[in-house]
């Protein structure tokens, strides 16, 4: 809990290597409601050093709070670019006229969407869109897949809006692209034990069987699904969160790079 320098310096001196490649592109998706642009935001604060609200949020949505494609450049507490831009998209949602369409996930994953794309829940973009990138660049493609599930809510997900992750996940492996889960809200009515002290989150039994039931239900093995406590409430940032955030970027940048040299 106290290397958070650590793990800020480890992910500021990250290199790519590639000469077309500024960036990793992380594409977050899942549920209404999951906590996928309260992650983005609180990446952007464990940077920063204070509780930044980039991407828009909403406590208790019916409907996706979100409804465009937006892109967020990751910088430091002095502006500078960081190598990541994290994708935040529409939630799924169970009934086929409501959520992102599935196919449009797809259509992120290839990089064919432009930023600002307005999502249409019962259509997927189509090749006539202005927003449709006919030859997307390496930069334009997504290097790793994040699948934003709350731990509060893993056992009570819908079928379809599994279903739907699922199809995500299949085309994310077919174009070798790494997938891994993001798991929010440890915080929430999960482990009282966890609730109350958020650094008991590596003892304990609730989480890992929420861990668990994310690694069965979406795919990734146990290894790859990190779970976190986002900034929803509190005004100032503390190193416990900061850490599991940060960690988790860790992983995801280790293996968006390792994607993109093969
Ligand atoms: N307790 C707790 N609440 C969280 C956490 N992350 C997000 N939330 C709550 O969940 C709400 C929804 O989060 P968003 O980031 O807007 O969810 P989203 O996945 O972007 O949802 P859509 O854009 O509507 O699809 C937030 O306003 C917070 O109240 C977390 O880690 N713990
Ligand atoms: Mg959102």
């Amino acid at each position: 809990w106290t290397h958070k320098e650590l793990l800020i310096n480890q992910l500021k001196s990250i290199q790519l290597n590639h000469p077309e490649l500024q960036n990793l592109r992380i594409l977050l998706h899942g549920p209404v409601g999951a906590g996928k642009s309260c992650f983005i935001n609180s990446v952007m604060s464990a940077f920063h050093g204070e509780v930044v609200t980039m991407a828009r949020e909403q406590a208790n949505a019916k409907k996706s709070c979100t409804k465009t494609y937006k892109a967020y450049q990751i910088t430091t507490k002095d502006n500078e670019n960081l190598p990541f831009i994290f994708n935040d998209v529409m939630g799924l949602e169970a009934t086929e006229e409501d959520g992102m369409h599935p196919d449009d996930v797809v259509n992120a994953l290839l990089g064919h969407i432009r930023e600002d794309y307005q999502f249409n829940p019962t259509c997927p973009i189509s090749e006539k869109d202005p927003s449709f990138i006919r030859e997307p660049s390496l930069q334009d493609k997504v290097h790793c897949l994040v699948s934003v599930v709350s731990a509060s809510s893993i056992s009570r997900m819908e079928k379809d809006v599994i279903n739907k992750m699922g199809i995500a996940r299949e085309k994310a492996n077919t174009l070798d692209i790494p997938h891994v889960v993001i798991m929010t809200k440890v915080d929430d009515d999960v482990c009282p034990l966890v609730k109350k002290d958020l650094q008991k989150i590596y003892m304990s039994k609730k989480i890992k069987d929420k861990v668990c039931a994310c690694s069965n239900d979406l795919g990734p093995p146990m290894k790859l699904i990190f779970p976190v406590s986002n900034y929803y409430e509190e005004n100032e940032t503390n190193d416990t969160k900061d850490v599991l955030i940060l960690l988790a970027l860790v992983e995801i940048a280790k293996i968006a790079r390792r994607c993109v040299r093969h």
